[in-house]
């Protein structure tokens, strides 16, 4: 099986061509990765049966012959951080929407099988102490232009599904934490400055809940989606693992043994949302996903020592991630 991974450079298509090549021996990877800052080649190198092309999902000509050769696209490539869309929105258009619509046109071309990979965030948020979770067919409220980008990245999938009948499934998943992700997100960005003695930067409150997932559970049901998913449907991924901030930080300082109340309070982020929580009926009962990394704690500490032990694959980020953030009075 010839399996394109757009984004497969970035944290979670990184773990996805990992564990793909690792469980599938008959599985043959290309990468398409543009390789923005977000991007790291590190992550996937020395992989066998794996290529690294690095193009622009946006730019046709490159786009168009790689979805050709494949058997399946799974896109991951996209403008991910919340923070930066709200400094320079220019390049969520371009990649997620742009982006999106240049890999759709080449899709329906060739007649390829496409996974289309999205966000809780396109929903808006829900408020702290409601029972309510995000369902399917919730209507689109996004804060940010990251998740408006991602919105719209949605949109346009959809009407390519019903318009020119492509074989396109799409799922929306929660906040994932595990290796390889950028340290300028919440929990490396915590793990890395305790490893520097810089205290965790909590914004606003730190009430604010997102729904936690294990990177690798949200692979494994990518993977159930593109095998048993039906074509045009849209699988919420989300492992029930509600935490605010607040108890995230205090679990991360606990985990290197010091004051669970030794943090720091910065600026909010604007339109900050509030909780995060998905309702994953759908993807147990219809294809009996369920998650492997049921204990928060645990994958903590394991994502914890990775950090640790990784060191040279982030360091040479972190002095200019900091000094952005320090800009920001975050
Ligand atoms: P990431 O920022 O770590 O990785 C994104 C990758 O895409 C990078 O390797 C980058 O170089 C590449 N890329 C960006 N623009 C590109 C372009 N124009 N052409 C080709 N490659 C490009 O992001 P991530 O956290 O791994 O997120 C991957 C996908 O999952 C995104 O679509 C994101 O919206 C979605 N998602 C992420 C989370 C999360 O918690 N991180 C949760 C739900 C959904
Ligand atoms: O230093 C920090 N302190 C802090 O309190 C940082 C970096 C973040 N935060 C807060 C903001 C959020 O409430 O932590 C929470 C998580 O922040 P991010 O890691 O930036 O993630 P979030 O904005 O929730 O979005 C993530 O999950 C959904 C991903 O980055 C998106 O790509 C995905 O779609």
């Amino acid at each position: 099986m010839k399996v394109l991974v757009t984004g497969g450079a970035g944290f979670i298509g990184a773990n996805f061509v990992h564990t793909t090549v690792q469980t599938m021996p008959d599985a043959e990877v290309t990468v398409l990765d543009k390789l923005t800052y977000a991007g790291n080649k590190n992550s996937i190198a020395g992989l066998e049966r794996v290529k690294l092309v690095q193009g622009d999902v946006a730019d046709y000509d490159t786009v168009e012959p790689l979805v050709g050769e494949a058997d399946v696209v799974v896109h991951f490539a996209a403008e991910s951080h919340n923070d930066n869309s709200l400094k320079g929105p220019w390049p969520f258009i371009k990649s997620n929407i742009v982006g999106t619509f240049t890999l759709l046109e080449a899709v329906r071309k060739h007649g390829t099988r496409l996974h289309h990979i999205s966000t809780d965030e396109v929903y808006g948020d829900l408020k702290i102490g409601e029972k309510r979770k995000f369902k399917p067919g919730d209507p689109y409220i996004p804060s940010s232009p990251y998740s408006a980008s991602k919105a719209s990245s949605d949109h346009l999938v959809r009407a390519w599904v019903r318009s020119f009948g492509i074989a396109a499934t799409i799922s929306n998943c929660s906040n994932n934490y595990g290796p390889y992700q950028h340290i300028e997100k919440f929990i490396p960005r915590t793990v890395t400055n305790l490893m520097d003695g810089i205290r965790p930067r909590i914004y606003g409150t730190g009430e604010q809940i997102r729904d936690w997932i294990h990177v690798l559970d949200h692979n494994t049901a990518v993977w159930d989606i593109i095998n048993r998913g039906r074509i045009g449907e849209t699988y919420l991924i989300g492992a029930n693992g509600e935490l605010s901030n607040l108890q995230v930080t205090k679990m991360i300082l606990e985990e290197f043994g010091l004051d669970p109340n030794d943090f720091e309070h910065v600026n909010d982020r604007p339109g900050h949302d509030q909780r995060y929580a998905i309702d994953n009926t759908k993807l147990v009962e219809e294809l009996g996903w369920h998650p492997h990394y049921t204990d928060f704690r645990d994958g903590l500490r394991q994502t914890i020592k990775w950090y640790r032990d990784n060191e040279a694959w982030w360091r040479a980020q972190k002095e200019e991630v900091e000094a952005r953030y320090r800009a920001n009075g975050q």
